[in-house]
């Protein structure tokens, strides 16, 4: 079998999304991811203009050598665009291996460890009412574990909290919006939601937190202690993570487990907290962590380390990444959540999947390959509109780390 044709399609059902179809001189179709949240069109031209024609030609199977083919050949190694890149080839191809082997893609990865992944979604308000208002419908919908995140009074607007009514979307089409940041007036004001999300809900629920890489290390262990009594599943990006040794100072202070890596693009932006032991969980996801064969690698090496995986899973990722991080989630062994929140009507249409939720878990379904498909036809009906993810100010108008 040999690629016959690989191209890029990009839409905007809802949200923009890069998708790369490679197609064999045996039928056999293969889905890969490319979305960068506001960076689309970079990846986009670096597959067009410089991955797709070193790939037709060659053998669809062999992806660890086209893997390493595609991150040595090229000189320069990693980085988002790069990455992201590489990954949407390496999942096309382990789709078509999958579609042509007749079986899904969790059983190349070793077959399955479990029978569905624990997964959280994410419950938002601009005061913690609205947002464990929101967590309680989750809850009775059947998660087990959900992401919470409120308005901080005396501040305008909230990363990761809707402005409006509608459902929180990272990404907002025109130029960057820009949000206000104290770490202070948030230090006082989190631990408020999670005590009364544990008045009201228990001590079963799963309740995790995103700090977006807002604080210093010091402060982000202020935080992690404050939070203990309320015994979060984690803490998400509490510092910026170029500087490694940053969370050493933030394991010192607290047991609050630590996640961190949505950012990352390859195992040696965690290589010092893994093999220190500083974080719980690797949120690397497989369209920026280089797809399925390096996060395969990256998931091994944590589990020596007591490390677990828990994948970046937020609208910005496409079905066909979110199909694939659940073939990865029920097969590796150091599984320990994955993200998901729901991407919109049009989405699904554009995205048709097997994938499916049910009491707290999903599955991705038996289908051979990853089990989704993509309406191109329908896909051209939502043309790319340029989008970017809001920018941070502190209240004296600096710009935050993140
Ligand atoms: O900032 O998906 O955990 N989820 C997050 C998201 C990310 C966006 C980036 O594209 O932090 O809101
Ligand atoms: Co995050």
């Amino acid at each position: 079998m040999k690629i016959s044709n690989a191209r890029v399609s990009i839409c905007s059902p809802g949200r923009n999304f890069v998708t790369l179809v490679v197609e064999t001189d045996e039928g056999v179709i293969g889905l890969g991811d490319a979305t960068l949240n506001g960076r689309e069109l970079a990846v986009a031209s670096y597959l067009t203009d410089h991955v797709l024609p070193c790939v037709i030609g060659r053998d669809p199977f062999q992806t660890e050598d086209l893997w390493q083919y595609l991150y040595r050949g090229a000189y320069w190694r990693r980085g988002p665009v790069t990455m992201a890149a590489i990954a949407a080839v390496d999942v096309a191809l382990w789709d078509i291996k999958g579609k042509a082997l007749g079986t899904p893609v969790y059983n190349l990865l070793g077959g399955k460890s479990r029978e569905g992944v624990l997964v959280y979604t994410h419950a938002n308000g601009k005061e913690v009412a609205q947002a464990l208002d929101q967590a309680s419908c989750y809850i009775d919908e059947g998660y087990l574990a959900v992401r919470l995140q409120c308005g901080v009074p005396g501040l305008a607007s909230t990363y990761g909290v809707p402005k409006g009514d509608q459902p929180y979307e990272p990404a907002e089409r025109g130029l960057p919006s820009e949000n206000v940041w104290s770490s202070e007036k948030y230090l006082v004001h989190a631990p408020r939601l999670f005590e009364g999300a544990r008045m009201r809900f228990g001590e079963d629920v799963h309740l995790l937190h995103d700090v977006h890489h807002r604080l210093t290390p010091i402060e982000a262990a202020r935080l992690g202690k404050s939070l203990e009594p309320y015994h979060l599943f984690w803490l998400e990006d509490p510092v910026p993570a170029e500087l490694q040794s940053g969370f050493k100072i933030i394991r010192q202070h607290t047991t609050t487990p630590i996640a961190v890596g949505e950012v990352f693009n390859s195992l040696w932006d965690a290589r010092e907290l893994i093999q220190n032991q500083w974080i719980d969980y690797l949120r690397m996801s497989v369209v920026h962590g280089g797809g399925l064969t390096h996060l395969k690698k990256a998931a091994d090496y944590a589990d020596v380390y007591h490390v677990r995986t828990g994948c970046h899973g937020a609208t910005d990722l496409s079905p066909i990444t979110m199909g694939a991080a659940l073939h990865f989630g029920v097969s590796v062994h150091n599984f320990g959540i994955q993200e998901y929140m729901h991407h919109s009507a049009e989405t699904e249409e554009v995205f048709p999947h097997g994938y499916r939720f049910e009491g707290g878990y999903m599955t991705p379904g038996d289908a051979p390959g990853l089990g989704v498909e993509y309406n191109e036809e329908l896909a051209k009906r939502f043309p790319y509109q340029r989008a970017y993810l809001p920018v941070n100010r502190k209240l004296d108008g600096t710009l935050t780390d993140w």
